[in-house]
């Protein structure tokens, strides 16, 4: 049976700064597993499938199998149910609240933080399998128990047509179905298996265009592999890294992510790497074209990308300066004497990986530097340390869930549901009930906060300050973010009004003004902050975005939610700490609030870019520029705010907002205009914030119905559609978005509507 372990670290190759807090693998023991219970588990795989074109998410059933095993629930109070508003009453919304509160505190692991699910995109596993398989590590790697739960994954999210998605909910694309297609042939299976599956998936490319039309991304993942024609991409000279950092474009200036994805794919384009020619790869080569291989005109191909995939098509200046870059620069930089700079250029971007792998514990910033990183390291030497360092942390990725094993788009979403899960917890008023798990879940925060800066001259690395901040995830990941910082700091301060029998010592003043400086040092000029840096260029570079699947990848923007998280953790910090650097705090929650304010769309709401979207951006809206000191009656963009979130309430007294909404710019409707209770949960939230109980609480008491009566039996709630998304485009999962916002919005309607001060 497969088994999640926590926090554990045994192999020699494996590095960490706090004893490997955080990290959460799942390993497989045939010795696990009592007859029932694996057939347990195959009748949670067997229903997911069955279901799985009406409900493309799956549930995170498999940690909740073992945790009901490890952790039994405390409570047996009864389900709760109302049937209309006059109904519902201080004990029925108290005693969901504690089933809800009870169940996710079984979830909890010993280390005091929440795993859990974050897959969602269709595009990361097939880096690590092609890296793999190039490594001649695969089978080292991926058991055959991994193996098969890894195909069971791709199987489970083909679409109807045959064809494979960007993420589990999207219709099909070129990139999704080219590379699950390959990385099912890499995995071993053969042209005709899957029951007609892998000729379904492969008529979908070719009555498509054949790979020819995969996105950039996916031509130099197949080039690589040696199944697509190196001519065939656009070029990626690693020179760009020698240039001088006051250019506009220097990668340094660029979105941290935009900048270590593109750092190894420049190594691998510069010397045109081609992984070993097997009889899988040539096979392929027949298998994605609709024309033979020798035929294809890669020229043209360079620029060919299929509809399905083509989110942000590349303007007319992009395709000039990559033709004259191909047709003019490269075949100098290939041969003596351009050769020379074009080495040099390469050993500077490998010492940037090395960099970031050294500073990350081989962990790397995101699933998609991880695998190219890893693959770099072997290229430039497959006996080094470096590669070996790389591989035990590839399992830091992999997640188990009844719909089979998928790579994650990070890894792991450990603080910030931690912090998360503390402000739910707290805002209900039954604190104290809970203080074991509030206890717990304060140990992972502190264990978790970025003690150092980077190693050497940051600005030599780019790189900005690190000490005192919060990651997203683990200390050992260490990069640091505004809004993980921010959210770890409100945590921690809400801790510290707890009595520290309950919920532990609280972090020492020392270390909260250490993440106070992260967040100065991380306000732009115009007021507003973006995710781990500053804005460092211009948003003109967008031109320049050469990835059709993504938007708004090629500079840190500044974002409604990490602003308004700065906002929320200074003023929570200046009412603890009024004296520590005042002026500073009030003038940065002053110019936050102006920015929050000038970024409202016309209609009253905020976009959100990393939940879905609307209401999430809304809720960051309205609850930055309450913090600031703004209110209903003084401030006419959270009236607005307001109006918008209500003309949205659906007649079931919930929100649902669709992940169309995101590509769109457009608020759209799940199907059938169901409800989710995560929207609602921020609806809601935001909602009670701009004082909506003093003016006319009905649409609240509705929302609250909602949620009431979406519990489950054992105090969990539904998942429902998928709710996370980056770059506008790809959604990514929360699993635990469905346990903390409906605790967090009836705490808040409990403490604050039905019972106010
Ligand atoms: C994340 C996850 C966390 C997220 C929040 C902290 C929630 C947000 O408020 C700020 C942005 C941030 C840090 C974020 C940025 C983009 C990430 C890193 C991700 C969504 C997780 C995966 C995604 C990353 C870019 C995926 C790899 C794909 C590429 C296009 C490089």
């Amino acid at each position: 049976m497969w088994k999640l372990k926590i926090a554990e670290g045994s192999s020699p190759w494996l590095r960490s700064v706090n004893g490997h807090v955080g990290r959460q693998i799942w390993e497989f023991n045939p010795s696990l597993g009592s007859p029932e219970e694996l057939a347990e588990i195959e009748k949670l795989r067997e229903e997911f499938r069955n279901h799985r074109f009406q409900k493309k998410h799956s549930s995170d059933l498999l940690m909740r199998f073992q945790f009901s095993k490890e952790n039994p629930s405390t409570t047996n109070l009864p389900q709760v149910k109302v049937k209309d508003i006059e109904d519902i009453t201080e004990d029925k919304v108290a005693t969901t609240l504690r089933r809800a509160i009870s169940f996710h505190s079984t979830l909890q692991a010993h280390d005091g933080h929440w795993p859990g699910d974050y897959g969602g995109p269709m595009f990361l596993m097939p880096g690590l399998v092609i890296t793999l398989s190039i490594t001649g590590a695969l089978n080292a790697i991926l058991s055959k128990e991994h193996r098969r739960e890894i195909c069971r994954y791709l199987y489970n999210h083909q679409n109807p047509d045959g064809g494979w998605g960007l993420h589990i909910e999207g219709p099909s694309t070129m990139f999704g179905s080219v590379l699950t297609y390959v990385t099912l042939r890499l995995l071993g299976e053969e042209p005709n298996d899957g029951d007609g599956a892998m000729e379904k998936g492969r008529n979908w490319i070719l009555d498509h265009g054949g790979a020819t039309a995969i996105t950039s991304w996916g031509k130099m993942w197949l080039s690589v592999l040696g199944a697509f024609e190196w001519s065939g991409n656009n070029p990626l000279p690693p020179e760009i890294w020698l240039l001088p950092y006051i250019l506009p474009f220097h990668p340094g200036r660029m979105w941290c992510h935009c900048r270590m994805v593109y750092l190894p794919m420049s190594y691998l384009y510069g010397k045109r790497f081609v992984g070993p020619i097997t009889p899988t790869v040539l096979s392929l080569r027949k298998e994605l074209y609709t024309v033979p291989y020798h035929e294809i005109d890669w020229d043209r191909a360079r620029n060919e990308c299929a509809k399905e995939d083509l989110y942000y098509p590349h303007p007319v200046v992009q395709d000039l300066l990559w033709a004259s870059l191909h047709k003019a620069v490269e075949p100098v930089l290939m041969r003596w004497p351009g050769k020379k700079l074009r080495d040099k250029a390469l050993r500077t971007v490998m010492e940037h990986i090395h960099y970031e792998d050294e500073n990350t514990r081989y962990i790397c910033i995101g699933p998609v530097n991880k695998v190219l990183n890893m693959l770099c390291c072997w290229v430039e030497d497959p006996n080094s340390e470096a590669f070996k360092l790389h591989l035990p942390r590839i399992y830091d990725y992999l997640w188990l869930a009844e719909d089979g094993m998928k790579m994650q788009g990070y890894n792991g979403s450990q603080l910030w549901d931690t912090a998360f899960a503390v402000q739910a917890i707290i805002s209900t008023n039954l604190a104290e009930e809970f203080g074991p798990t509030l206890r717990r879940a304060h140990t992972y925060i502190k264990n978790s906060q970025v003690l150092d800066d980077c190693p050497g001259n940051l600005d030599f690395w780019y790189r900005h300050i690190s000490k005192g901040a919060w990651p997203f995830s683990t200390a050992d990941h260490g990069w640091p973010i505004s809004d993980c910082t921010a959210e770890g700091l409100k945590a921690v301060l809400l801790l510290s009004k707890l009595p520290a029998e309950i919920v532990g010592e609280p972090l020492d003043a020392k270390r909260l003004y250490d993440a106070v400086n992260v967040i100065f040092s991380l306000q732009n000029t115009a007021g507003g902050f973006a995710t781990y840096e500053l804005t460092r260029s211009y948003s003109w570079l967008e031109l320049i975005n050469p990835a059709e699947t993504f938007g708004d990848i090629v500079i840190d923007y500044p974002y409604v939610e990490c602003t308004s998280a700065a906002i929320q953790a200074l003023t929570a910090f200046k009412k603890l700490y009024p004296g520590h650097r005042k002026e500073e705090v009030e003038r940065c929650i002053e110019k936050s609030a102006k920015f929050i304010e000038r970024i409202q769309e016309a209609d009253g709401s905020w976009y959100g870019s990393w939940a879905v979207c609307f209401t999430y951006g809304t809720w960051f809206g309205i609850k930055g520029l309450v913090a600031a000191g703004r209110s209903f009656n003084n401030c006419a963009a959270i009236r607005k705010a307001c109006n918008f979130l209500l003309s949205k309430q659906l007649p079931c007294g919930g929100w649902g907002e669709s992940y169309l909404s995101c590509q769109n710019k457009v608020y759209s409707n799940l199907e059938g205009n169901r409800s989710h209770v995560v929207n609602t949960g921020w609806a809601m939230l935001s909602l009670i914030d701009a004082g909506q109980a003093e003016r006319d609480p009905l649409p609240l008491h509705r929302a609250a119905k909602v949620l009431i009566n979406s519990q489950c039996e054992n105090g969990d709630f539904p998942q429902q559609e998928i709710m996370g998304v980056f770059n506008k485009n790809c959604m990514i999962t929360y699993a635990a978005y469905r346990n903390i916002f409906p605790i967090w919005a009836l705490g808040e309607y409990l403490t604050r509507v039905l019972q106010p001060r």
